[in-house]
C-alpha cells in the first residue's frame, strides 16, 4: 500500500514537471489572463459574431498540425522559410488573425512573456462560441508555443473537404480523436461559411464528365449552382454551410445531413457509415443541451492534441514569429 502510495505521488509529481494542463494555469503567474480574454472578446465578437465561426475552425487546423501550439499564426520560421501552415491550402480561407493578435497585446502588456499563443487561441475560441450562444467547454490551459510550422504538413494532415468517410476516419484517428468526435466536432458547421471550391465539383464535374455528385440533393444543388456559384471556377462567392442558421449554434446542420444536404463531400460522408450515422440520429433524437455537452467534451479532447507543456516551446512574445 506504502509503495502504490508513493509511486502515486511519483507520478503525481512528474506530473507537474511535465506541466500538464491545468484549469487556471495561470491563476499566479498571471490572473487577469482569462479575463482579459473573455472582455476582449464580449466587446467586439457581438458586433462581428462570424469571427466565432473562424476563430473555432483556427482552433480545429492548429491542434491537427504538430498539436495545439499556434503553428498556424506562424509567418515565417527559419526551417520553412515563408511556407508555414498558413499558407497551405486549408487556411487560405481560415480568419481571425488580427483578433487573437490584438488579445495577445493585450496580455503582454498585463504580463510579458508569460501566456502562450496557443492557450489564447484555445480561450478566446471557446469564449466566442459561448458569446454567440454556443455551447461551453472548459479550457485547462499550459500550453507553449511551437517552434516549426510547415505548409506540407498541413495540406496532408487536415481533413479535406473532399475527403471520404474512411480518410476523415484516419486522420482523425491519427490525433486519438474517434468517429463520435468526428461526427460531433463536424458539428461546427452548423455556423460559418464556405467558399466555392470546396464544393463546386459536386455540382459540375463530379467524376471528370461533366457531372453532379448524385448524393447531393438536386433541388439544393440547382439552388447552389444557380445563385451561389453560378460558374465551375467562382472562387469569392461565400455560401452557408447550414443555409438559414449559420449563425446558430443548433442541430439543422444534421438534419440536413440527413436530408441530403451537408455542403461538403466530407459532410455527406458521415451518412454513409453505419456508426457515424447512428450517432447522427442519437443527437437528432436528443436535446440541444446534449449536443451541447457531447461537443464540449469532443473539443476538449481536441485541445488536447500533442500539447507542448513545462520546458518544451516557448512562450511566444509576437504570434506571427517565433521569439
Ligand atoms: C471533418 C473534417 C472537416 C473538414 C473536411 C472541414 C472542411 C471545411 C471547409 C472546406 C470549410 C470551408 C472553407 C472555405 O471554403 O472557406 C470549413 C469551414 C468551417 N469549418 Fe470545417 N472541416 C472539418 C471539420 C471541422 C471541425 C472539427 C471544426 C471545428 C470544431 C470545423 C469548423 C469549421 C467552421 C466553423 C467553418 C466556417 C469558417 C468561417 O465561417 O470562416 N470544421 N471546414
Ligand atoms: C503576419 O502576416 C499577417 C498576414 O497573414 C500580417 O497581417 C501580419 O502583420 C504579419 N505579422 C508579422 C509580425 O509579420
Ligand atoms: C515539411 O514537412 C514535409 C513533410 O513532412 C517534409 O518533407 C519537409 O522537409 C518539411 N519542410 C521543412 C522545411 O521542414
Ligand atoms: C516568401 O519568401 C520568398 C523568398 O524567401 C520571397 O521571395 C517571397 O516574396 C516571400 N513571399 C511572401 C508572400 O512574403
Ligand atoms: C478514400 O480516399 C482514399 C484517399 O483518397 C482512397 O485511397 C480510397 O480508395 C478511398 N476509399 C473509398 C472507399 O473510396
Ligand atoms: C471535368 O474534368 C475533366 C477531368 O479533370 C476535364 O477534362 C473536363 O474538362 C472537365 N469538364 C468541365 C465541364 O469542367
Ligand atoms: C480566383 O480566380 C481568379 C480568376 O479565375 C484567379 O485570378 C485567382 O488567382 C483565383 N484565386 C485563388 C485564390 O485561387
Ligand atoms: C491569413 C493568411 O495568411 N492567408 C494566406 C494563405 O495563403 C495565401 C496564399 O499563399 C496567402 O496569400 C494568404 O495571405
Amino acid at each position: 500500500m506504502k509503495g502504490y502510495c508513493s509511486i502515486l505521488v511519483i507520478l503525481a509529481i512528474l506530473g507537474l514537471v511535465q506541466g500538464d494542463l491545468k484549469l487556471g494555469f495561470y491563476k499566479s503567474s498571471c490572473p487577469k489572463a482569462e479575463k482579459i480574454v473573455q472582455e476582449y472578446v464580449n466587446q467586439h465578437i457581438p458586433n462581428a459574431p462570424s469571427l466565432a465561426a473562424a476563430l473555432i475552425r483556427m482552433n480545429f487546423h492548429d491542434c491537427f498540425v504538430r498539436g495545439c501550439d499556434a503553428s498556424i499564426l506562424l509567418n515565417f520560421t527559419s526551417a520553412s522559410g515563408n511556407q508555414t501552415e498558413k499558407v497551405a491550402i486549408p487556411n487560405q480561407t481560415v480568419r481571425g488573425f488580427g483578433f487573437i493578435d490584438a488579445i495577445k497585446s493585450l496580455v503582454e502588456a498585463a504580463c510579458p512573456g508569460v501566456v502562450s499563443c496557443a492557450d489564447i487561441i484555445a480561450l478566446a475560441t471557446r469564449d466566442s462560441i459561448v458569446a454567440t450562444g454556443g455551447p461551453y467547454w472548459k479550457v485547462p490551459t499550459g500550453r507553449r508555443d511551437g517552434l516549426i510550422s510547415n505548409a506540407s504538413e498541413a495540406l496532408a494532415q487536415i481533413p479535406a473537404p473532399f475527403d471520404n468517410i474512411t480518410s476523415l476516419i484516419q486522420k482523425f484517428a491519427i490525433k486519438t480523436l474517434d468517429l463520435k468526435d468526428l461526427v460531433l466536432l463536424s458539428g461546427a458547421h452548423t455556423i460559418g461559411i464556405a467558399h466555392c471550391p470546396s464544393f463546386s465539383n459536386r455540382l459540375y464535374n463530379f467524376t471528370g464528365v461533366g457531372d453532379r455528385d448524385p448524393s447531393l440533393d438536386s433541388e439544393y444543388a440547382d439552388n447552389l449552382q444557380s445563385r451561389k456559384c453560378r460558374t465551375p471556377n467562382d472562387n469569392t462567392t461565400k455560401v452557408e454551410m447550414d443555409p438559414g442558421s449559420r449563425k446558430t449554434f443548433d442541430l439543422s446542420y444534421y438534419s440536413l445531413l440527413l436530408k441530403r444536404r451537408g455542403l461538403f463531400e466530407s459532410d455527406s460522408a458521415l451518412t454513409r457509415n453505419s456508426n457515424t450515422l447512428t450517432y447522427i440520429n442519437q443527437l437528432l433524437q436528443g436535446s440541444l443541451q446534449n449536443f451541447f455537452s457531447e461537443f464540449a467534451l469532443s473539443m476538449e479532447k481536441m485541445n488536447e492534441i500533442e500539447v507542448k507543456t513545462g520546458t518544451s516551446g516557448e512562450i511566444r512574445r509576437n504570434c506571427a514569429v517565433v521569439n
